[in-house]
């Protein structure tokens, strides 16, 4: 069985809470990174003194050094997300920025409450500069469902995403991005729950945009088993039809080893949201611990490799 570890990158951690700002003093985590004409974008989850999860955004010439803006760019506006806007993922789609990310409020939309008491929503949102951003709705309603994320380009005429259905991932189509029929919905790959010590037991949920290669869409996932340590692996899927699985390694390629990793505001968490592709290297971007942003890299080649032989 063949084995790959994604490499930290020296200047880890990248981003840190910032002391002098009220809404990002406490944790920066889970950010969306996007390359564009020659630029790294990123769109980053932040909590300050109300503990609400808001978006602010960074720019980078290189995707180590990077410049936030002074305010979110995306925060809550009303009961479906009161309590926060939460683990963005940004693609380029049709010629503008979309988002998804998570809504979690007060309200709940389903018969039963799906989080803490309130809801949590799997939005879509789009933007044609990065700061300013329109809500188009969430793809289902009334069930706990998170880490959705759209593939970069139609899939035979039609949009695609990958959601989560705790504790499953599944894939769903939409002519529009603004119905998701249940039709159109169908369970890809759950955890493995059958192996006793497998780092996904418990639960598996998709990191990053799909990566398209001439093997299949490349997945990045992250799962975590029953003491709740958060690791990443790979599963490739069929360019055509990514309902079929080509390949799942059993082992992970990354999982938490440093401090800011293993402590934090929730400890063991490595947690990522972003992949892009930059001259043949994957940047893998994550929360560490749910505090600070880190970023581990590695070659395409290596990791489609290991993706369909390890
Ligand atoms: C998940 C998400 C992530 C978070 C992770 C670990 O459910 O809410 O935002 O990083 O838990 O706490």
């Amino acid at each position: 069985m063949r084995h790959m570890q994604l490499k930290r990158h020296p200047a880890s951690p990248l981003l840190l809470p910032d002391p002098l700002s009220a809404w990002e003093c406490y944790n920066v985590f889970n950010p969306a990174v996007l390359h564009h004409n020659g630029l790294f974008h990123m769109w980053y989850r932040a909590q300050g003194l109300d503990w609400v999860s808001r978006i602010g955004y960074a720019v980078s010439a290189d995707g180590i050094q990077w410049n936030r803006l002074r305010e979110p760019v995306l925060a809550p506006t009303d009961g479906t997300d009161s309590r926060g806007v939460e683990d963005p993922r940004v693609v380029w789609l049709d010629g503008r920025l979309t988002m998804t990310y998570t809504a979690y409020g007060r309200d709940f939309s389903g018969a039963q409450p799906t989080h803490a008491g309130g809801g949590i929503l799997p939005m879509i949102a789009v933007s044609d500069n990065g700061i300013t951003w329109q809500r188009l709705g969430p793809i289902v309603r009334g069930e706990d469902n998170k880490d959705h994320v759209l593939f970069p380009r139609r899939v035979n005429g039609r949009y695609a995403a990958l959601h989560r259905r705790w504790p499953n991932v599944w894939i769903a189509y939409s002519d529009d991005l603004l119905t998701w029929r249940e039709e159109d919905m169908a369970l890809l790959y759950g955890p493995r729950v059958d192996e006793a010590d497998a780092w996904d037991r418990k639960s598996v949920g998709s990191n990053g945009v799909p990566i398209e290669t001439e093997h299949g869409w490349l997945l990045l996932n992250h799962g975590y088993n029953d003491d709740h340590v958060y690791k990443f692996g790979v599963v490739l899927v069929d360019l055509d039809d990514p309902t079929r699985i080509i390949k799942r390694p059993r082992t992970a390629v990354f999982g938490p080893q440093e401090l800011w990793e293993l402590k934090g505001d929730v400890p063991n968490v490595v947690f990522s949201c972003a992949n892009p592709v930059v001259d043949s290297t994957v940047y893998v971007y994550y929360g560490g611990g749910d505090h600070v942003i880190g970023l581990a890299t590695c070659s395409l080649a290596e990791l489609l490799d290991f993706a369909r032989f390890g």
